[in-house]
């Protein structure tokens, strides 16, 4: 490679945000300088947005910055010397410094695109420093929740606050002026739900894909009062519906996790009612009323009576019968999605 690669390089392209578009939000960037951050091999296509041969002659780096600066999704790029010795622009969109996020079996000279975000990826469609997918979009140690975080940003996304004493991946939702704390996800049935009590209490999952935040989290959530729940559902024909409540609260350990809950108003009906000042219970540990254990009669945990009006915890699958379900839609209709937020 050339000795110029080898040198950290940067430059900046000035660009005129009243040519990029019209609907360009401004105030936003005057000016947008791409870092060289290193020659790599690179094993991941996932964030590839477009690859076009580059001129034999002249700057082939600044050739390809323009071809970045003038495509709003592009953040970043890569200039490749192919096998038969042409070289290459390759345009990304989701990439961030230190990511292995480009194609190649070549050595690329990889450039990144500085913007005033501190966290995230500048989006210059919205103006806004969008998260990237995988990624914690930033880290808020002085919050223990997503109201807190919701103070300095209005976008949604995985942020890292401190509870427990320990920080702590949150999925944050930020919407109609609020930010809700996801305390459990399923959207494509990539974790396993059928769990015991003690995982159920310490959470498992991962934010980015499907969670159970974990009962001891949920009760430190819900323990100053004042709390919403939101349960919000898509079926496998995308339709949506809805079911909050105005109070809902999650005591310790020392109780067996009992949940409060009232307030209804929504879509989907109110099936958490039914639930209202039940402990916690799993495939393991059997704290329902029931003489067997409704969690695994129904492969549901959950704050079991004798037994349930819900099947959030149940398998993922579009058909059968202990599918994720809320009786009050349709009598456990399958979702598709199903997500538990608070705030406060
Ligand atoms: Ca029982």
């Amino acid at each position: 490679m050339s000795a110029f690669f080898n040198q950290r390089v940067i430059f900046t392209v000035l660009a005129s945000i009243a040519t990029l578009s019209p609907t360009f939000a401004a105030p936003i960037v005057l000016k947008e300088t791409f870092t060289h951050t290193g020659n790599h091999f690179y094993g991941n296509t996932s964030h590839v947005l477009r690859e076009l041969p580059a001129p034999t002659l002249g700057d082939v780096t600044g050739f390809c910055s323009k071809q970045c600066m003038y495509d709003l999704q592009c953040n970043g790029f890569e200039v490749c010397t192919l096998s038969g010795g042409s070289q290459s622009c390759r345009l990304a969109n989701g990439a961030s410094k230190g990511s292995l996020e480009f194609q190649a079996d070549e050595i690329c000279h990889y450039y990144d695109l500085i913007t005033n975000c501190d966290v995230g990826v500048f989006d210059r469609v919205t103006g806004a420093c969008n998260p990237v997918p995988g990624q914690s979009a930033g880290t808020y140690g002085g919050c223990s929740d997503c109201a807190c975080v919701a103070m300095s940003t209005t976008v949604s996304g995985v942020y890292t606050i401190t509870l427990d004493g320990a920080p702590l991946d949150v999925q944050c939702v930020m919407k109609d002026g609020f930010g809700y704390t996801v305390i459990m996800d399923r959207n494509d049935g990539s974790v396993d739900f059928y769990k015991t009590y003690s995982e159920y209490e310490n959470g498992f999952g991962s934010p980015y894909t499907e969670t159970w935040i974990g009962n001891k989290y949920i009760h430190l959530l819900t323990a100053a009062g004042n709390n919403v729940l939101r349960f919000e559902f898509e079926d496998y024909l995308s339709n949506t519906r809805y079911a909050q409540y105005s109070s809902f609260n999650v005591d310790s350990a020392s109780t067996n996790y009992l949940m409060t809950v009232s307030g209804y108003t929504g879509t989907a009906g109110d099936s958490m009612s039914y639930h209202n000042n039940a402990p916690f219970s799993a495939k393991d540990v059997d704290h329902d009323t029931n003489a067997g254990n409704c969690a695994v009669d129904y492969l549901t945990a959950w704050w079991n009576l004798s037994c349930l009006r819900i099947k959030l915890t149940a398998t993922y699958a579009s058909s059968g019968y202990n599918v994720i379900g809320w009786h009050g839609w349709e009598s456990y209709k399958p979702l598709k999605v199903a997500r538990m937020l608070i705030r406060h």
